[in-house]
């Protein structure tokens, strides 16, 4: 089994930051092998520093919306990773566009249509601090983007349609996050998942059981490509429509609705509830 994980207001409270409600599900699961597989808006660079501390130890990782895809060793093809970007023994994918040619795109598009928004690479760290609540280091991680570029939008709803039209016939598509747009090539979270799985059954030779837990928009595609789903309750309330007949909706957002989900699907036939632990 695998499970893929979005972590702002999902994993991690989306003020805080904050994961201790998850802390004893994420040891058990590591101690059973199962992979805990981030699928984030954030960076590599975050997600370096951030996967030592949840202790997610040698699981892969898509980072920046699905434009990123870390494999550490054990996930590597010796016939398919001639990849020269193997830094630190891992092996990073990135299957569109990079950032520079998006960061051109947005300021050609900003200024030919006359919109209203801020982009990440035009803010200060501090401003990204205020802006997120992350630390210091966290916001200069968060800066150093790879595949993707998040946007303040300031403008109107019948503004960003065009904007996102604009995007879609550059080969571009626009996702939301929790606070921020962002901007990505021709990818988003379920199709590098997908991705993944597809490496896995190479590596394996046996298609795993996937579940999935993610609260917003742009986990729609990720939660829609999983054997069982767990949509966690937004910290802003945003319908969600997901296309998936295993769904299980939490009551409780961020991490306390990340343990709602897992003791749902896998609480019984899997582990002990972790209500019942200590
Ligand atoms: C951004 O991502 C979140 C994801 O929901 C957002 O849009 O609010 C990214 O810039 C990410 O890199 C950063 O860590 C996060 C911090 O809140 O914001």
């Amino acid at each position: 089994r695998l499970i893929f994980t979005g972590l702002d207001g999902s994993l991690l409270d989306h003020y805080s930051y904050d994961w201790s409600p998850a802390v004893a599900w994420l040891k058990r699961l590591k101690q059973a092998g199962v992979p805990v597989i981030p699928v984030t808006s954030k960076t590599r660079a975050e997600l370096m520093a951030l996967r030592l501390d949840l202790g997610l130890g040698d699981a892969p990782f898509i980072a920046e919306n699905g434009a990123v895809i870390g494999l550490p060793a054990s996930w590597q093809h010796a016939r398919l990773d001639r990849d020269p970007r193997n830094l630190d023994g891992l092996c990073i994918k990135l299957p569109s566009v990079d950032s520079d040619f998006l960061w051109r795109r947005l300021e050609v598009l900003r200024e030919r249509l006359k919109l209203r928004y801020r982009c990440m690479r035009e803010m200060t760290v501090d401003e990204i601090m205020r802006a997120t609540g992350l630390d210091e280091p966290q916001a200069r991680q968060s800066r150093i983007r790879e595949g993707s570029e998040p946007l303040l939008w300031d403008d109107s709803d019948e503004a960003l349609e065009i904007f996102r039209r604009a995007l879609h016939n550059d080969g571009l598509t626009l996702t939301r996050g929790g606070r921020f747009w962002h901007v990505v090539g021709d990818v988003d979270k379920g199709r590098s998942l997908r991705w993944l799985m597809a490496r896995f059954e190479a590596l394996r030779g046996e298609v795993p059981a996937t579940l999935g837990l993610g609260d917003g928009p742009n986990d729609t595609s990720m939660l829609e490509a999983v054997d069982q789903a767990v949509l966690i309750r937004g910290a802003h309330r945003r319908p969600v429509t997901i296309a998936n007949p295993h769904l299980y909706r939490t009551r409780n957002p961020g991490p306390a609705g990340w343990v709602e989900g897992l003791d749902y699907w896998l609480g019984e036939s899997f582990f002990e509830p972790s209500s019942h632990e200590d």
